[in-house]
C-alpha cells in the first residue's frame, strides 16, 4: 500500500512545501472547513506522487554482470532528483567518467545533469577516485577489507544519493555501467520518459575475475563501417567487457589502410563475402574507434591474419603469393587455401611494414598475427614463419596474440594463444601453458557466435554445433582445459565471424543475448555461476535493449516479459548463403537455397 500523504514522516522536509493553511479537524479528524482550491491540488499532487512510489522496480543484484558482493538495503532506496549534479574527483578521466554518467541519464530522464568537481561528499551522485591498497568495506556484516584492483569499484546506494569509488577511472566507469542497470529499464529510452527514477539501496564491493574479457568482431568477410563498430563497443562497454578484437583481414577482404602497401586497401579492400563492394578503415577511421573504445576502457586488438587466411593481400601484391601468380579476388567462404610465401625475404618486408603501421596506430599493448588455419604452410615452414612474425611483434614493442594454431611455434614471453577448440583436452596447449602461454578462451561450441542459437535461427553456422544462451553460459574459464590452471587463463572472448552476418542488426541478433553471458564468465566469480538466477536477470535486459532499439533474439530459453515499449528493430532477414559445416567439411545449402560459395577442401 501506498503512503498517504499523512503518513508522511514530520521530520522530513516535504518535498512539496509547506501548506499555505493549516487545516483545523474536527474529532473525528475531517476537516473542519471547506480547503481551499490551492490546498486541494497541493493534496491531489501529493497523492499521485506517493501512488507512484513504492519499492524499486529493480532489485540491488539484478545485474550482468553479478558482482562479487551485494547487501541490499531496502530501507535505503534513492531517487534521483531532476536538480542533481554529478560530483567528481578533481581528475580528467575521472571527470570524462562523470560526464558520461550524465550523457547516460539526460535523455530519459530531460534533467540537466550538470557535471563538477566541486567536492559534495553529500551530493546525491559522487564519482570518487580513491588511492591505490585495500578499502575497508562491511557487507553483510563481514567486514574486511579489498583490493579493488585495476576494474573495482564499491557502489553505495542510501536514501541520500549514490556514490561509486575506484582506484582507476575504469574501474569508476564500471561503476556507472551498474549503476544504469540499477535505475529502471526506461532509463534506455532515447527521449525523455515520466518515471520515478528509483535506484534499489544498499551495498555493492565488485572487481573482475579475469582481466581480459572480450568480444572480435570480423570485419573481413562482410565490412562493417565505423559507426557499426561504435555501437558494438556500446554493447562491449555496457557488460564491463574490455577487450574489442579486430579480425581486420582475411581472403574476402584487407580492411586498414596501410601507406606502406597502398594497394593492401584500395585493392584488397574493395571484395567481401557474397560480392559486395567491401570497404576498409582509413587510419583516422581507425583512430576514431581506437579513441571511441579508450573512452569506454575497451582495448582494441587489431587482428593481421597470417600467414594464410590471406587472399586479398595477394590479389594487391602478387609478388608475396607463392610462384607470385596473381590470385583471383576471393567472395566465397571457404578456408585454408591461401598464404604469403614464407621462403621469399619479401613476405617479412610485407609483415614488418604492416605490423609497424598497425602498432603504431594502437595505444593497446597487444598485436594479434591470426596464424589459423594455414593449411599449405606445414611443419618448420610454419613455425619458421610464425617465430619471426613473433620477434617482429616483439620488437615493436607490442605482446604477440594469435590462435591456438601458434602453439608448436617457440615459445616467446608473453605471449597469448586464443583457444578456439571444442574439445577442452589439447595436450599442445597445456605444454605451450606450462612454457609460459597465457589464453584467452573463446571455445567453439560455446563461445563462437556466429553459430545459431537453435536449427530453424536464420543466420549463422553450426559446425561447432548449436549455441543457445545456456550453452553460452554452462562453461567454466578456470577449468575447461585439461592441464590449464585457472591463473594461466588471461580471460575469455566471444568471437563473432562474419560470413553469413551482413548488418548492424545481424551483429546485435547474434550477440545479443550472447554476450551477456561471456561478461558474466569473464567477470563474476564462479560462485555466483547460477543458470537460473542468469537467465532471469538476463530477462531484465530485455526491456532495456527494446527502449534503446537493439535488435536482440528473444532466445525462448528467457522469459522475457511484456511487449516492447517500442518499435521492434528489423529483425534479420532470411540467410541467403550456403552454410559450412567445419567439422565434417560438407556444404550443407541453406534452407533459402540460395546458391552458395565453393565447396570446403579443408576441414579445421
Ligand atoms: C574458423 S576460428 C575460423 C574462421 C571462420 C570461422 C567460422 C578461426 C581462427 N578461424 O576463419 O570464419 O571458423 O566459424
Amino acid at each position: 500500500m501506498p503512503p498517504t500523504p499523512s503518513a508522511t514522516p514530520a521530520t522530513g522536509p516535504d518535498p512539496l512545501g509547506p501548506a499555505t493553511t493549516a487545516p483545523a479537524t474536527d474529532p473525528a479528524g475531517l476537516p473542519a472547513h471547506q480547503p481551499a482550491a490551492a490546498d486541494l491540488a497541493r493534496v491531489a499532487a501529493r497523492t499521485a506522487a506517493d501512488l507512484l512510489a513504492g519499492p524499486a522496480p529493480v532489485r540491488l543484484g539484478d545485474v550482468i554482470p553479478a558482482p562479487e558482493r551485494v547487501a541490499a538495503d531496502p530501507t535505503a532506496d534513492f531517487v534521483l532528483p531532476a536538480d542533481a549534479a554529478v560530483r567528481v574527483s578533481l581528475d580528467p578521466a575521472a571527470r570524462d567518467v562523470g560526464e558520461q554518467l550524465a550523457e547516460l541519464l539526460r535523455p530519459a530522464t530531460g534533467y540537466p545533469l550538470p557535471v563538477t568537481d566541486v567536492a559534495d561528499p553529500e551530493g546525491p551522485l559522487v564519482l570518487t577516485l580513491a588511492g591505490p591498497g585495500p578499502l575497508a568495506v562491511g557487507v553483510s556484516g563481514e567486514v574486511g577489507a579489498v583490493d579493488l584492483g585495476d576494474e573495482g569499484y564499491r557502489l553505495d546506494v542510501t536514501t541520500d544519493g549514490v556514490r561509486i569509488v575506484a582506484v582507476t577511472p575504469a574501474g569508476l566507469f564500471h561503476g556507472v555501467q551498474t549503476l544504469r542497470q540499477l535505475l529502471p529499464a526506461a532509463i534506455d529510452s532515447p527521449t525523455p520518459v515520466a518515471e520515478r527514477w528509483v535506484v534499489p539501496g544498499g551495498l555493492i564491493v565488485d572487481r573482475p575475475r579475469f582481466p581480459y574479457r572480450g568480444a572480435m568482431l570480423d570485419v573481413a568477410r562482410h565490412f562493417f563501417g565505423v559507426a557499426d563498430v561504435l555501437r558494438v563497443i556500446d554493447h562491449l562497454a555496457r557488460y564491463k567487457l574490455n577487450h574489442l578484437h579486430l579480425h581486420l583481414t582475411d581472403d574476402q577482404g584487407w580492411r586498414i589502410a596501410i601507406d606502406s602497401w597502398p594497394r593492401l586497401a584500395t585493392v584488397g579492400g574493395s571484395t567481401e563475402v557474397g560480392g559486395g563492394p567491401g570497404g576498409w578503415y582509413t587510419a583516422a577511421d581507425y583512430r576514431r574507434i581506437v579513441r571511441y573504445a579508450a573512452r569506454r576502457h575497451v582495448t582494441v586488438v587489431p587482428e593481421i591474419d597470417l600467414p594464410g587466411h590471406t587472399n586479398a593481400a595477394l590479389v594487391a601484391y602478387p609478388e608475396l603469393a607463392p610462384g607470385k601468380i596473381p590470385p583471383p579476388p576471393y567472395t566465397g567462404t571457404d578456408v585454408g587455401f591461401s598464404y604469403v610465401d614464407p621462403a621469399d625475404e619479401r613476405t617479412y618486408d610485407f609483415v614488418a611494414d604492416v605490423l609497424g603501421e598497425v602498432a603504431a596506430l594502437t595505444p593497446g599493448p597487444w598485436l594479434h598475427i591470426g596464424g589459423d588455419e594455414a593449411f599449405k604452410v606445414r611443419g618448420a615452414a610454419y613455425t619458421g614463419f610464425v617465430e619471426r612474425a613473433q620477434r617482429i611483434v616483439a620488437g615493436l614493442g607490442k605482446t604477440v596474440v594469435g590462435w591456438h594454431q601458434l602453439a608448436p611455434a617457440a615459445h616467446l614471453d608473453g605471449r597469448v594463444l586464443q583457444w578456439w577448440g571444442t574439445n577442452g583436452d589439447d595436450p599442445d596447449i597445456a605444454a605451450a601453458v606450462r612454457q609460459g602461454a597465457r589464453l584467452i578462451l573463446s571455445p567453439g561450441n560455446h563461445a563462437y557466435f556466429d553459430m545459431k542459437y537453435a536449427p530453424d535461427t536464420p543466420i549463422g553456422h553450426d559446425w561447432a554445433g548449436l549455441i543457445d544462451v545456456r550453452r553460452a553460459y554452462d562453461w567454466d574459464p578456470g577449468t575447461h582445459l585439461t592441464g590449464v590452471p585457472a591463473d594461466a587463463v588471461l580471460g575469455v572472448e566471444a568471437p563473432l565471424w562474419t560470413e553469413s552476418v551482413t548488418s548492424l542488426a545481424e551483429i546485435e541478433f547474434m550477440l545479443l543475448p550472447r554476450l551477456p553471458a561471456t561478461a558474466e564468465l569473464g567477470w563474476s566469480p564462479r560462485a555466483a555461476h547460477d543458470w537460473v538466477g542468469f537467465r532471469d536477470r538476463l530477462a531484465g535486459q530485455g526491456p532495456r535493449w527494446d527502449r534503446a532499439g537493439i535488435a536482440f533474439h528473444r532466445s525462448p530459453d528467457v522469459p522475457w516479459s511484456g511487449e516492447p515499449a517500442a518499435p521492434r528493430p528489423t529483425v534479420p532477414r532470411q540467410l541467403t548463403a550456403e552454410v559450412t559445416d567445419r567439422a565434417s567439411g560438407q556444404v550443407h545449402p541453406d534452407p533459402a537455397g540460395a546458391p552458395g560459395p565453393p565447396p570446403t577442401t579443408n576441414g579445421a
